[in-house]
């Protein structure tokens, strides 16, 4: 099998069962070694991904940040984007979209 523990990419290289899953919009988790079971870098692996897919479906200018705007649909959240806002710049990171401030 030529899948890899990041979910079938690895330098470019994508597997055809993540590229099947791909085309079949599946939000299974990718078995990558095949032994039946989902194990923690395989569940890693797929959390990442969705939470990656999910930065990108918020980010509408692409500009690689989550503006207040961009977070708050009809209105403006900034209060939000302070929640997570670890550097103070008034946007979020894909870091600080992972995990809020302590
Ligand atoms: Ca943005
Ligand atoms: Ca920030």
């Amino acid at each position: 099998m030529c899948g890899t523990r990041d979910g079938g990419q690895a330098g470019g290289i994508v597997s055809a069962r993540a590229r099947q899953r791909r085309r079949q919009g599946s939000r299974r988790p990718v078995q990558v070694n095949g032994d039946g079971k989902l194990n923690f870098e395989e569940f890693e692996a797929h959390h990442r991904a969705l939470v990656d897919r999910a930065f990108a479906a918020v980010d509408a200018d692409k500009d690689g940040f989550l503006s207040p705007g961009e977070v708050g649909g009809d209105g403006d959240r900034a209060d939000l984007v302070a929640a997570f806002d670890r550097d103070a710049d008034g946007r979020l990171s894909p870091q600080e979209f992972m995990a809020p401030k302590e």
